[in-house]
């Protein structure tokens, strides 16, 4: 029997922790656009990620207002898809 370890919560937790450690370059505790900007660069085709696209799945996720994501917002914005294109898809 597997262990079904890919739609295990707990690690997409920690998934989302190893992304916010290796986004965050200057380590502030907080995820700017330009920082999502080069993380999703770094996984994706830059065409698909546009700073306006990345731009609004900020928008989505960031509760407080503040223009960055915090821990929790970017943990949200992982639990809340299994990645942020499903929810950019909708938000669009
Ligand atoms: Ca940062
Ligand atoms: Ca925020």
């Amino acid at each position: 029997m597997g262990s079904g370890a890919s739609s295990d919560p707990r690690q997409r937790a920690e998934v989302a922790e190893e992304w916010f450690q290796q986004a965050d370059v200057d380590q502030d505790g907080k995820l700017s656009l330009d920082e999502l900007l080069a993380a999703a660069h770094a996984h994706h085709e830059q065409n698909e990620w546009t700073r306006e696209r990345i731009l609004s799945c900020l928008n989505a996720y960031d509760q407080n207002g503040d223009g960055m994501l915090d821990r929790a917002e970017w943990q949200a914005a992982c639990e809340g898809a299994i990645w942020w294109q499903a929810a950019c898809e909708g938000a669009l």
